[in-house]
This record gives C-alpha cells, structure tokens and sequence, in this order.
C-alpha cells in the first residue's frame, strides 16, 4: 500500500485560508474541505486534518500527524520537539509588548516588578529572563489587550499586525519580542516514503512561492541599445533574444525579481526598453 502524508492544518481561522491556498495551488485537490475534520487528495498522497491551531504541535510531535502549518509564535509557544522544515510567508505578524499610551516607558527596564498579560507565557518567560527584568506573568487565553484597561495588568504582550487593536484599546507598542509567519513543520522521526511525498511536496511550495516573486517581462529594443539592456537583466541563464519583424529592433525576454522590480524597469526604460509588458508566473521549476 502506499503511503500517505498526513498534514494537519488550521480548521478556522486566519491560516485556514492560504493554507488551502497554498496546497491547491501546489496542484493538491482537495474536495470537501468545508465542515471536515479530514480529506484525502485525489491527485496527491496527502491526507488534511483540520485541527485548532494549539491542538497541530501536540498531534505532529505524537505522529497523528507527520507534518502541520503553524505559526512561529504557536510553535515556539507549545515547545513541542519537532522541527520547522520551511517557512510559508503568510500568517505575518509580530508578538509585541504593549503599555497604556499614558505610561511613562523608557526602555524594557520600566516593566520590571510590573503585570504583563499575555497568552504567550512561555516565549514571554524567555525574554525576560535573557533580558534580566523580573515580571510577574499573568496567562490568560484571549482579550489579552483588554487587560490593562481593566487593571488586570500594567502591560500585554499580544499579537499585533496592523496594530489597530492596541490602538483601539488605548495601547502601544514598545518591543517586539518576536517575529512571526506561518510555518511548515514536521515530526522528528518520518519514514523514507513520507520523506520522498515530503520532499515533492516541498518542492512544489517552492516553486510556487518562488513564482509570486518573480514576474515574466517582455521588451522590444533597438538593436543598437541591446547590450545596454541586456546588461540589466538577470534572467535565468541569460535572457532570450527574438528579432521583430520590423529590422532594427529585437524582443527581450526575461524574469524579474518582484524586490527589484521597478527599478530594474526605470533602468530598462532609461537603457532604450519599449513597449515593456509584465505578466505574472504560475510556478517556476528551477
Ligand atoms: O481556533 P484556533 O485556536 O485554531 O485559532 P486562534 O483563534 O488561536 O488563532 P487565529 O486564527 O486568530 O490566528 C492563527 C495564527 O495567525 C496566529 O497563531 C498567528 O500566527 C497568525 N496571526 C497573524 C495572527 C494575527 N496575524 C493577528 N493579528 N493571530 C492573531 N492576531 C490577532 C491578535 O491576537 C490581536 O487580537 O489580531 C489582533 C491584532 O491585529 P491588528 O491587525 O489589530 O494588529
Ligand atoms: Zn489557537
């Protein structure tokens, strides 16, 4: 029989979305992900589990599940023995501390013998300590920015992305304790078959992010400008070169690195570039 992967991903919530994204668009069918605890792929030897986020740690570490998508601040938090295999760019966001806007703070010496609230009381533990501020750690599971507010504590140590939450409650931000995105992460022991299905699975992901950060350019250029042009371009092995039908001139093709993207297109347009076209990339197979 052969063997099957089994991933255990978000069953709601803010990773539940571009993980699903992210398997279909590695080419995994997944029918009948809606109210499912699991599925099976048709097309992939992959086999969802749709798990609460906290839960997906415990199950990978116990081999329920070989692999699962968490986030960084999940993963570190629970502290479980398995390792990260890659990281997946969504699911950003950081795990800031956070004071009442009228507090007077300095530096992380103005929390000592203070009150932090937090859900996170592990990673919190940790940076205290390595930092040498004695702080008293009140864990609680939810609302953790409310709790200043109502008195329950001098500072919290929440979630933040766009940072509306803590300003809507009056809140802000003075340390990042960490940086976070969602990640792959895998059991320490998975048997050579999982190994191979994990491999092309990760191959795909791959291909598949790398893709979103480039773009595909096609250019026309006079022939006397070519070198200039052609110069600027990174390609994969060098760019590809068609002559037009009107002599003089000759079609450039080439990929582009979305970091460098419209700089690299003013120096094309400044090097004799016309006509630029832009067009996304489905997957790049390197
Ligand atoms: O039900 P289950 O336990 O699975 O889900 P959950 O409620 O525990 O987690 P969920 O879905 O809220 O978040 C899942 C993961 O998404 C987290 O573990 C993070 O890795 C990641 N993530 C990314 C975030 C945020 N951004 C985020 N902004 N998780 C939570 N927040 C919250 C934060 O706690 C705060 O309440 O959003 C609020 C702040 O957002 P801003 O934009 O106002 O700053
Ligand atoms: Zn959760």
């Amino acid at each position: 029989m052969q063997e099957i992967l089994k991933i255990a991903i978000q069953k709601s919530g803010r990773l539940y979305d571009d993980s699903v994204q992210l398997l279909r668009e590695c080419g995994i069918d997944l029918r009948n992900v809606k109210d499912r605890l699991r599925t099976v792929s048709e097309n992939f030897p992959i086999e969802v589990f749709f798990l609460r986020d906290d839960d997906i740690p415990e199950y990978v570490e116990d081999g329920v599940a070989d692999v699962g998508i968490v986030g960084q601040n999940v993963l570190l938090e629970k502290g479980r023995s398995i390792r990260e295999v890659e990281a997946l760019g969504f699911g950003k966001c950081r795990l800031s501390l956070a004071v009442p806007k009228s507090f007077d703070y300095q530096n992380l010496q103005s929390l000592q013998g203070k009150r932090i609230a937090t859900s996170y009381p592990k990673i919190l533990g940790t940076y205290l300590k390595k930092n040498a501020i004695e702080a008293s750690i009140h864990e609680i599971s939810g609302s953790v920015e409310i709790a200043p507010g109502i008195g329950l504590a001098d500072a919290a140590a929440d979630l933040v992305s766009s940072g509306g939450t803590l300003f809507m409650n009056g809140l802000k931000e003075v340390e990042v304790i960490l940086d976070s995105q969602a990640v792959l992460v895998a059991g320490n022991t998975i048997g050579n078959e999982k190994q191979d299905i994990l491999n092309k699975l990760l191959f795909r992901i791959r291909s598949v992010r790398k893709a979103k950060k480039s773009k595909y350019v096609l250019m026309n250029v006079p022939n006397g400008q070519l070198q200039d042009v052609l110069q600027l371009l990174p390609g994969m092995r060098s760019p590809t070169v068609l002559p037009l039908a009107e002599t003089g001139w000759s079609s450039v093709h080439s990929v582009l690195d979305e970091d460098e993207f419209w700089i690299r297109i003013e120096q094309l347009k400044a090097a004799g570039a016309e006509g630029i076209l832009v067009v996304p990339i489905e997957k790049l197979i390197l």
